[in-house]
């Protein structure tokens, strides 16, 4: 069963309605496994850019005066249309992004959820009352929307991610102007149109396409976007910051990481080694919560590493909607030479090379390279370093939970984070001194739940959590609200 998208050109979506970009240029939408041609998207500039600010500013008043409980039910639609299209947008993605339909399936998943969560918060929007210092006046905080917030995603989670920063912005009632990633623009295009169809007004969201050299630094420099919400890289990350700080304009970042699993000499190896599998080359390694480092206790490590081999040789590489595949393709080329570039590095310094490190055709034309694992790796290595975004493992040895948690914390990186060990005195260690946002007891790196926070410390972002109840805090300001009903003047600090 293949499902091949009908060959078409997108234009812009702006103002509730699509539009040709100033620009004659456009760019190709290739499935990764097959190189065949999904679609093509017009490429905006900046007078695109301007026009779709403006547009979702028109939208603002409109949509930022309805009540949060009416904003919530088009999310409710929304949902209800994702779930009902699951299967459809989980294929069309497999063929846009390469990972496998099970994966695929899961990203639709955690856009219903994100959704219906956000949905939910419609009636929250929780803000506090408190006391005064002083007789007859009252506090309390409302949440306002932000204004106009240009969301700027990744390809990795085509639905998941825009759907993480979309709902929550949106129920909290500001105005979008979106860029998604130029290597899955149709997915984010399919979820812009279930949010119409749920009844959007026109104008709150709009969509444009092109580089982020041009198209996503524009929006970065528009003086009229108050917010910018971005998961990428960790360079961009900075860039985006430094351009940010310019205009003091609000940035929520959710950059890269190196995400260790730790295994001790009391963990159950048996589960340990599907976690590494799932973490290391789930999604081919291209998920921020990837595993990329396996600290792994000396006692248990050749063991471990055996057995980690003869796992990873038998994972299939393939199209990603054949049942049988384990692996997909990585997304594009520049991210193969990137991931093979590693694997040069990682030789260079001394790394052994267990297995994998090819790049190889499983009958297909697409980006392929073979699960691949490092041993006798060096912390200060830069494969045990700097992010990949491939399925490329680096096995740590370590000979205790100190050094294992010295190691674990030696990244510029904080996002993920793992222990597999039968001791709780260990687990609570782990919890308590691994510099991450997220640690995982006897389970992988990878699955974080929706109405958990998610971010990370240090080089993964900027403080900012998505997800869980920092959702609404992302896309929200606070006000401070003093009602004084004495019917004189109090003076706070002085009466
Ligand atoms: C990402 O890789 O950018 O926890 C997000 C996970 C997924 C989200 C990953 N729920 O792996």
């Amino acid at each position: 069963m293949q499902y091949i998208a009908v060959m078409r050109e997108y234009n812009l979506f702006i103002g509730g309605a699509w539009t040709n970009s100033s620009t004659d240029e456009t760019f190709e939408d290739i499935n990764p496994a097959t190189l065949d041609k999904l679609a093509s998207f017009q490429v905006a500039n900046r007078d695109d850019v301007a026009r779709a600010v403006d547009a979702a500013w028109a939208a603002f008043k409109l949509w930022s005066e309805t009540p949060a409980p009416k904003r919530a039910m088009v999310l409710f639609r929304a949902a209800r249309l994702l779930e009902e299209r699951k299967e459809e947008l989980a294929v069309l993605m497999t063929q846009e992004m390469g990972k496998v339909l099970s994966e695929t399936r899961g990203d639709v998943q955690e856009a219903i959820d994100i959704t219906l969560y956000a949905a939910g918060e419609g009636r929250r929007m929780l803000g506090e009352t408190t006391t005064s210092e002083l007789k007859d006046k009252f506090c309390m905080t409302v949440l306002q929307p932000i204004g106009v917030i240009g969301v700027i995603t990744p390809w990795n989670f085509p639905i998941a991610i825009p759907a993480w920063k979309l709902m929550p912005a949106l129920v909290a009632g500001n105005g979008i102007v979106m860029k998604p990633a130029s290597d899955t623009p149709l997915l984010t295009l399919k979820l812009v149109e279930i949010l119409m169809e749920a009844g959007l007004p026109p104008g709150v969201i709009n969509l444009i396409f092109g580089p982020g050299e041009t198209v996503g630094a524009a929006l970065v420099h528009h003086p009229d976007i108050r917010a910018i919400s971005f998961t990428g890289s960790l360079a961009t990350g900075k860039w985006i910051m430094g351009e940010c700080a310019q205009d003091m304009k609000r940035v929520s970042l959710e950059l890269g990481g190196k995400n260790p699993i730790i295994i001790m000499d009391d963990a159950d190896l048996d589960l340990a080694l599907e976690g590494v599998v799932w973490g290391a080359f789930g999604t081919t390694g291209q998920r921020c919560t990837a595993a990329s480092r396996v600290i792994v206790h000396e006692a248990v490590k050749d063991e471990f590493t055996t057995r980690l081999m003869a796992r990873t040789q038998a994972l299939r590489l393939g199209n990603g909607l054949d049942p049988k595949t384990d692996v997909g393709p990585v997304i594009n080329e520049r991210q193969l030479r990137k991931i093979e570039s590693y694997i040069q590095i990682g030789r260079n310094e001394g790394a052994t090379l267990l297995t994998g490190g090819n790049v190889i055709s499983p009958g297909l034309s697409g980006y392929f390279i073979q699960p691949t694992i490092f041993t006798a790796v060096e912390s200060d290595m830069r494969i045990a370093q700097e992010e990949i975004f491939g399925p490329v493992v680096s096995l740590i040895s370590i000979s205790g939970l100190d050094e294992a948690i010295e190691v674990a914390n030696a990244t510029r990186y904080g996002l993920s984070s793992s222990i597999y060990t039968r001791d709780i005195a260990s687990a609570f260690r782990a919890i308590n001194e691994i510099e991450a946002g997220i640690t995982y007891i006897n389970s992988s790196t990878i699955g974080a739940e929706v109405h958990l926070s998610f971010g990370g410390v240090k080089g993964t972002g900027n403080g900012f959590r998505e997800a869980g109840t920092d959702a609404i805090k992302e896309f929200t300001e606070v006000k401070a609200v003093y009602i004084d009903y004495s019917g004189k003047l109090q003076k706070a600090q002085i009466d």
